[in-house]
C-alpha cells in the first residue's frame, strides 16, 4: 500500500485544518446571514476529503456535492476567492454567481458542486470519459454521500463507468445520514461499498476519521484507474458534528447525544495530530501552529472577501447566455 512521506503527513494535518476552520467561519456567517443561502459544513469529515485529495495528482479532477467546500480546500485552493464565493462576490471562484453549494475551482480541478443530490457523480464518469478522449491518464474522483447512493445517477453511473472501465473513483462519504434521514432507514445495505458488486468493481470500506487510512485506498485505487484497470467504489465511515445545514432551523431529533459524543472522541484533527507526535514529525507546539495559521489564513480569506466588490447585475447575463456578448441581449 502507497505510504504518505512524513511531510505529506504534515500537509494532511495543515489542510484538514484549513477545512475546519473555514467551515467553523462559514457557519457563523450564515448564521449573521452574512451568506446567503445554505452552508452544509464538513466539520468532522476532514478526513475523507482531505485524505482522498492527497492522494490524487495535481492534474486529477473531481466533482462534489452540496457539502463541498472541504474538496477544493484539501485538492490545494486558495481560499481568498472560496470565501469570496460564499460571500457572492466578483473576486469568487465563479465570480459570486455559485455560492456555497456551487462551487468550482478548475485551478486544482474542482469540475464543481451541486445541490441536486447525485447530480455529480455522472460528470464524473463524463471527465474520466474525457481523459480517455484525450488521451492522459488522468483520473476524476466523484464525492458524494450515503444519500446519493440511493439515487438513479449513481447507479448509472457506477455501470458506465464499469463497461467503459473508466478512470473514475466513487467516493462515498458515509456519514449515516442523508438530511435527517438515517442510513438503516433509507438504504438496502449495511455498507455503500456492498453495491459495487452490482457493478464488478472493488468496493473499500474505509475508516473516514483517518486520514491516513483514507489516502492509503484512495491510492491503491487511483493507479490502478490510471492502470486502464476501471472505477472503484470506496466508502468512508465518518460523521458530521453540526447539523446538515447551519443555521436553517433543522430539528437536531433524529440523532441522540451520545451518538454525537462517540463521534467527537474520534475527531480526524485529534486523531491525526497524535500520529504526527507520536512519529516525532511535529511537537505539541508545532501542531499547535499549524491550527493557528489555518485560522489566520481564514481570517485573511474573509478580509479580501469582504473588502472585494459586488457582481455586476448584468454579469448574469454573460454565463446564462451563449453568444449575448455581455449585452443581455
Ligand atoms: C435530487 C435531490 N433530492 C433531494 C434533495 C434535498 N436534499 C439536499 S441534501 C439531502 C441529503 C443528502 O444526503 P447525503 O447524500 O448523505 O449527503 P450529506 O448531506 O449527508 O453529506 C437531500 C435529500 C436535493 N437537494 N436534490
Ligand atoms: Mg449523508
Amino acid at each position: 500500500m502507497p505510504t504518505p512521506r512524513p511531510e505529506l503527513l504534515i500537509e494532511m494535518q495543515r489542510r484538514m485544518w484549513r477545512v475546519r476552520a473555514f467551515d467553523e467561519r462559514a457557519v457563523e456567517l450564515r448564521h449573521a446571514r452574512e451568506i446567503h443561502g445554505p452552508v452544509h459544513p464538513s466539520i468532522g469529515q476532514e478526513a475523507a476529503c482531505v485524505g482522498a485529495c492527497m492522494a490524487l495528482r495535481e492534474d486529477d479532477t473531481l466533482t462534489g456535492n452540496h457539502r463541498s467546500h472541504g474538496h477544493p480546500i484539501a485538492k490545494g485552493s486558495e481560499l481568498g476567492p472560496l470565501m469570496a464565493e460564499l460571500l457572492g462576490k466578483a473576486t469568487g471562484v465563479c465570480g459570486g454567481m455559485g455560492g456555497s453549494m456551487h462551487l468550482a475551482d478548475f485551478s486544482v480541478g474542482s469540475l464543481g458542486e451541486t445541490g441536486i443530490v447525485g447530480a455529480g457523480i455522472p460528470i464524473a464518469v463524463g471527465a474520466g470519459l474525457s481523459a480517455r478522449v484525450r488521451g492522459t491518464d488522468q483520473i476524476c474522483i466523484a464525492f458524494f454521500g450515503d444519500g446519493a447512493s440511493n439515487h438513479g445517477t449513481f447507479h448509472e453511473s457506477l455501470n458506465l463507468a464499469a463497461i467503459w472501465k473508466l478512470p473514475v473513483l466513487f467516493f462515498c462519504e458515509n456519514n449515516g445520514y442523508a438530511a435527517t434521514t438515517s442510513l438503516a432507514r433509507a438504504t438496502s445495505v449495511e455498507d455503500v461499498a456492498e453495491r459495487a458488486a452490482g457493478y464488478r468493481m472493488p468496493g473499500v470500506v474505509v475508516d473516514g476519521q483517518d486520514a491516513v487510512a483514507v489516502y492509503e485506498v484512495t491510492a491503491e485505487a487511483a493507479a490502478r484507474a490510471r492502470a486502464g484497470e476501471g472505477p472503484s467504489l470506496l466508502e468512508a465511515k465518518t460523521y458530521r458534528y453540526l447539523e446538515h445545514a447551519e443555521g436553517e432551523g433543522i430539528p437536531g431529533f433524529y440523532r441522540d447525544a451520545a451518538e454525537i459524543e462517540r463521534w467527537r472522541q474520534r475527531d480526524p484533527l485529534e486523531i491525526h495530530r497524535q500520529l504526527l507526535l507520536d512519529r516525532n514529525l511535529l511537537d505539541a507546539a508545532g501542531a499547535d501552529r499549524i491550527e493557528r495559521e489555518a485560522r489566520a489564513e481564514v481570517d485573511a480569506a474573509l478580509a479580501f472577501a469582504r473588502e472585494s466588490a459586488e457582481p455586476e447585475p448584468r454579469a448574469a447575463f454573460d454565463v446564462v447566455f451563449a453568444n449575448s456578448g455581455g449585452s443581455g441581449t
